[in-house]
């Protein structure tokens, strides 16, 4: 087969033709330009009920983003959202957008150390949180200072939202440029601590369009639709796939501030959603967990997992009990926009797929799979590492330009850290992971952040973080600890001891689930961390 190749490289492009995409505008004006015909419709739903139309969201976030403007937030100025899933979630970040300034979004179960980090490294002016969030923050230095704005009712020194959005203004005249940043989640990527990744308005346009415009979209969400948001919007899947996505369409997105079964198919069965973007968890729960059998499930027409290996033997139970609906895969990494590869099976005009690959790569794109020791590229049924190339990929890691080289060669190739091959029907199978991260649930957890914490015990010499598979979680993270030789109380640490240690710094997932006490960590000449040995000393899982 000569299927696309050129002379040097195999290169693997999409089935669905190259579409012109509109990507030189503000992404606020891309998401919004239905908002004529579809005013009235319903953008945003709660889980009480609550519901705001198009217009209503268009104008909270309007509204929103001149009160941020009379707070003195210009272009370029970053906001932290450090909230759950909520509709001033969505007017944050469409204020910052309007506004030519970014949102830096943020879990609000993190403990005031994670929160403080990324406070920090984005130099963030605003926080937008719960008044119980407070006690978290800390103040940085004189020249990095920022402001306090609650949604509900503001303790001592702190702004309440309601009231910077009913303040007089007019939005200012803003000049945004196409590789602007619109926003920052963090990621650690291949390799180190959690780093800010600079996605632009083109990026995310380019990435929004790629996943749903077109006459045969790669995913076919319509006006109809009900869109579940279960997963937090603070993560790259739900605030692209979920909200910018459905927003862009003009379907319904409702929002659940946390994840908690039955009052989940409650709200399915009642607003009768049949769009779900699910993470592996929570794809087992709705196939597996008997309560399900008590609601009716039959409005869902799709339902996505990403995030994270999904067990394919789940596809009969899934399909007995919602059998008019698709489950199917996509990949997404934070630094490609995120979405890399989507099912097929999801398309307007659907073609053959499979449950178990991750879906073809995405249209408007580039993606090869190469040899990690000498780069060279592969062909079909061929493992390697899966690199990534288009204009949805991030600009770069904030304030790092040395990791944002090691991530994107100069050819424009994101190298995804992931390994995988493309089989005959052109999708992609992951395998493997070249990379040190650890995925929780769906969830980031960085080995290099609790090493950092283990080593600042007094009585831990060196220490290393590896994945160890776990039936729920997917992955849990377990820590490999040489104690100190020169401590007096070295019987005192015990497995225990070190786990709590660990817990008082970090957020639920990130906690070790075990400890393993050895002599020494096994390093190469240049000193990287063998995590593969260490990997192999835990007990083996088979993850299908
Ligand atoms: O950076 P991150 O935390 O990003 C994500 C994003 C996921 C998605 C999934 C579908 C979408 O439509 C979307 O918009 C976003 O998880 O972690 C990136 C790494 O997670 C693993 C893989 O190692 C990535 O590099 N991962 C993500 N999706 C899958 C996966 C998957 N379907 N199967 C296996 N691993």
């Amino acid at each position: 087969k000569t299927k696309n190749l050129n002379q040097t490289t195999h290169i693997f492009k999409s089935k669905l033709p190259d579409i012109p995409i509109n990507n030189t505008i503000p992404l606020h004006t891309y998401s919004f330009q239905k908002l004529p015909q579809i005013s009235h419709r319903p953008c945003l739903i709660t889980s009480s009920g609550e519901t705001y139309t198009y217009g209503d969201t268009h104008r909270a976030s309007r509204n929103f983003a001149v009160g941020l403007f009379n707070l003195g937030i210009r272009k370029g100025d970053v906001i932290m959202i450090l909230l759950p899933n909520s509709p001033e979630f969505v007017f944050s970040f469409w204020a910052a957008s309007m506004l030519g300034a970014v949102s830096t979004p943020a879990n609000p179960s993190y403990t005031s150390p994670e929160i403080t980090k990324q406070l920090k490294a984005s130099k963030a002016k605003i926080v937008i949180t719960h008044a119980m969030h407070v006690h978290k923050l800390k103040q940085q230095e004189e020249e990095n200072t920022f402001k306090v704005i609650t949604v509900d009712n503001p303790p001592e020194n702190c702004m309440s939202f309601s009231a910077i959005s009913s303040m007089e203004g007019k939005l200012p005249e803003v000049n945004i440029d196409p590789d602007d940043m619109v926003t920052l989640p963090f990621s650690s990527g291949t390799t180190g601590l959690p780093k800010g990744v600079i996605l632009t308005h083109r990026s995310l346009i380019t990435n929004v369009a790629q996943t749903v415009d077109g006459e045969n979209p790669n995913f076919n969400m319509k006006e109809e639709d009900v869109v579940l948001c279960v997963l937090p919007l603070f993560h790259i899947y739900a605030l692209h796939c979920v909200m910018l996505c459905s927003m862009r369409v003009g379907c319904t997105v409702l929002l659940m501030e946390k994840f908690e079964m039955r009052a989940m198919l409650e709200l399915v069965e009642k607003h009768k959603v049949s769009v779900v973007m699910a993470v592996p968890p929570l794809v087992m729960a709705l196939s597996k967990n008997p309560i399900a059998e008590e609601y009716d499930l039959s409005s869902v027409r799709m339902v996505m997992s990403g995030g994270a290996p999904l067990k394919t033997n789940i596809e009969e139970a899934f399909c007995s009990r919602m059998p008019k609906a698709i489950l199917r895969q996509a990949l997404g990494m934070t630094e490609s926009g995120p979405v890399i590869t989507m099912s097929f099976g999801f398309a307007k005009h659907p073609m053959a797929s499979k449950l178990e690959p991750c879906g073809t790569v995405i249209r408007n794109a580039e993606m090869k799979i190469i040899d990690p020791l000498t780069g060279s590229s592969l062909s079909y049924n061929t493992l390697g590492e899966i690199c990534i190339r288009g204009q949805q990929i991030m600009k770069g890691y904030l304030n790092d330009e040395r990791a944002t080289a090691e991530a994107i060669d100069e050819e424009g190739w994101l190298h995804t850290g992931d390994i995988g091959y493309v089989d005959n029907d052109d999708e992609l199978f992951i395998v493997d992971r070249l990379k040190e991260i650890i995925k929780f649930k769906g969830y980031q957890v960085a080995p290099a952040e609790l090493e950092g914490l283990l080593m600042s015990h007094p009585s831990i010499e060196d220490a290393a973080v590896v994945p160890q598979k776990d039936d729920v979680a997917g992955e849990v993270p377990v820590a490999f600890v040489v104690r100190s030789s020169n401590n007096g109380d070295f019987n005192l640490v015990t497995e225990d001891a070190v786990k709590d240690f660990i817990a008082k710094q970090v957020v639920f997932y990130k906690r070790l689930h075990r400890i393993v006490f050895i002599d020494k960590i096994p390093k190469s000449a240049i000193g990287k961390i063998l995590r593969k040995e260490l990997k192999a000393k835990l007990p083996s899982y088979q993850v299908n």
